[in-house]
C-alpha cells in the first residue's frame, strides 16, 4: 500500500497547515506552562513561570532543570544542573537548551518547510497518552495557540544498559567483578506538523552525559510524490515515488558553566605525525576558538566548551564535549552547510534561520551563518546542526518507524572520577599507574 490511502484525523496541527493566515501569528506566540500545584516547587528552584524537574537517579546522580513550552521552539529547558553522587552542590551546565530550527526541503524542489519559525513545535504540541510514557509522569502546559492545556511533557527514568564492567584484582590478589547498570532521566514532548510527528527528547544520564535527539514518525506526506531520481518507489511496482527530503535539525545551547556565562571554546584535531615502532604516531592539537566560528565536522575533530569558573578535584577545568555522530549536512543553504556554530551571545538570536526578532538589527541577517563575523567569543552560544537525508523506503509507509537524529554533550573533567565509580576505587589510577 501507499500512504495516500490513510487519512489523518484533522486535528489542530493539520488544520494549521491548511490556513496560511495562521502562520504569521504563530511566529510570535509563546505558550507558557500553566500555573499548577508544582508552582511552589518551581519557585523554590527559581524557575519563574517555568516548571521545575528534579530527579535523583538510582545510582545517586541528581539532575535539575526548568521546563516550559515555547509556541515556536517547543520544549525549552533552562537552568540545567548536574549533581553527581558525592558533590555537595549542583554543577551548573546550561542556562538554556532548545531546538532552534527544523528545515525540511524536498529533493523535487517543490516545497520546503521551516517547522519552528513558520509553524512552531509548541503550537503543534499534542497530548502524550499514558501508554506512551510508561512508568513516567505526564505534565501539562497551556498552549496559547490551541487555547487549552496540552499533556505536553513525559518525564521518566529509563535503563540504558551497562554503565561499566570490569574484572580486576584487588591488592590481596583476589579477582573482583565490578558491574553496574546505568539509567537516564528522559524528558520528551510531541509535535504534529502535517503528516509528520516529531519527538523532541533529552536524556540526562547518571554518568553526566546529555543526549539531545529528535525523532520523526507519523506518515510520509501523501502530497509529496515525484519521480525516479528525486523519489523512491513506495508500494507495489514503480508507480509512486515518495520524494526524498532533508531534515536539518538545529539546537541552540546557551551554556552557564559553573554559574558563569563566560566560557572558552576549544577545537581538537588529531593528525598523523610519523611512524612509531608498532603503529602510526597520532598527535592531538588544541586550537583556542577565540572568535566566532562556523565549524565543519571532520574525522578526529571535536570541540569542547570549557568553564572559566569551576575545576574538578584534580584541578582540571570542567568542560563539556560536543559528540556528533553521523550528520549529512545540506549544502544548498549557507546555514545548513556547517555542523556547528559558536556565536557571541545575543538575546535576540534564537533561531538558526528565519530569526525575525525585531530586537535584532536587520543588517545582522536572520540566520546563524550571518552572525559569525569575527566577534570575540567570551559568552559562546553553541548551535548544533544535524542533517539527515531521508530517502523513503517501503518500511516507511504508515505508521513510519521513528528515525532519530541528535548529538551528545559528554562531561570531560567535570568530576575527578566518574560519579558511578565505587568508593573503594575512587583513588583513581591515572597518576603513577
Ligand atoms: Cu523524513
Amino acid at each position: 500500500m501507499r500512504t495516500s490511502t490513510v487519512r489523518r484525523a484533522l486535528g489542530t496541527a493539520s488544520a494549521l497547515l491548511l490556513i496560511p493566515a495562521f502562520l504569521g501569528s504563530a511566529v510570535s506566540s509563546q505558550a507558557q506552562a500553566a500555573p499548577t500545584a508544582t508552582a511552589a516547587a518551581a519557585a523554590a528552584t527559581d524557575c519563574g513561570t517555568a516548571t521545575a524537574i528534579k530527579k535523583k537517579l538510582p545510582n545517586g546522580t541528581t539532575w535539575t532543570m526548568c521546563w516550559r513550552m515555547s509556541g515556536t521552539k517547543g520544549l525549552v529547558l533552562e537552568k540545567i544542573a548536574y549533581q553527581p553522587r558525592k558533590e555537595s552542590q549542583p554543577i551548573k551546565v546550561l542556562a538554556s537548551a532548545s531546538l532552534a530550527q527544523v528545515n525540511v526541503p524536498y529533493d523535487s524542489g517543490a516545497v520546503e518547510y521551516n517547522d519552528l519559525s513558520d509553524i512552531g513545535f509548541g503550537n503543534t504540541a499534542i497530548d502524550i497518552g499514558a501508554p506512551e510514557c510508561p512508568g513516567g509522569t505526564i505534565s501539562s502546559a497551556y498552549i496559547t495557540q490551541q487555547e487549552r492545556n496540552v499533556k505536553a511533557l513525559c518525564t521518566s527514568v529509563l535503563p540504558h544498559g551497562y554503565a561499566y564492567r570490569s574484572d580486576i584484582y584487588d591488592n590481596t590478589g583476589h579477582q573482583k567483578k565490578y558491574t553496574k547498570q546505568g539509567s537516564d532521566l528522559v524528558v520528551f514532548s510531541l509535535s504534529q506538523l502535517g503528516w509528520y510527528e516529531y519527538i523532541t527528547q533529552w536524556n540526562f544520564s547518571d554518568d553526566g552525559t546529555i543526549t539531545a535527539k529528535v525523532g520523526a514518525t507519523g506518515d510520509l506526506s501523501p502530497g509529496d510524490y515525484s519521480g525516479a531520481g528525486t523519489g523512491w518507489p513506495i508500494g507495489k511496482g514503480n508507480r509512486d515515488y515518495s520524494t526524498a527530503h532533508y531534515h536539518s535539525v538545529f539546537w541552540r545551547l546557551n551554556f552557564g558553566l559553573d554559574g558563569s556565562a563566560r566560557a572558552k571554546v576549544q577545537q581538537f584535531d588529531t593528525k598523523k605525525a610519523g611512524r612509531g615502532t608498532g603503529a602510526e604516531i597520532l598527535k592531538t592539537t588544541k586550537t583556542d576558538v577565540t572568535k566566532e566560528l562556523a565549524g565543519t565536522s571532520a574525522l578526529r575533530r571535536w570541540w569542547r566548551v570549557v568553564s572559566t569558573a569551576g575545576k574538578n578535584a584534580d584541578q582540571h577545568p570542567r568542560s563539556w564535549e560536543l559528540v556528533q555522530q553521523h550528520s549529512d549536512h545540506y549544502d544548498a543553504h549557507a546555514y545548513t552547510s556547517k555542523d556547528v556554530y559558536f556565536t557571541q551571545y545575543r538575546a535576540c538570536e534564537q533561531f538558526a534561520s528565519g530569526n525575525s526578532d525585531p530586537a535584532c538589527p536587520v543588517a545582522r541577517g536572520t540566520s546563524v551563518d550571518k552572525w559569525v563575523n569575527g566577534e570575540n567569543l567570551t559568552h559562546p552560544v553553541m548551535w548544533v546542526n544535524v542533517g539527515f537525508h531521508h530517502i523513503p523506503r517501503d518500511e516507511d509507509q504508515t505508521p513510519m518507524p521513528v528515525h532519530w537524529q541528535g548529538f551528545q554533550l559528554a562531561p570531560r573533567d567535570v568530576t575527578a572520577m566518574s560519579p558511578l565509580t565505587p568508593d573503594e576505587l575512587s583513588g583513581g589510577n591515572g597518576q603513577g599507574h
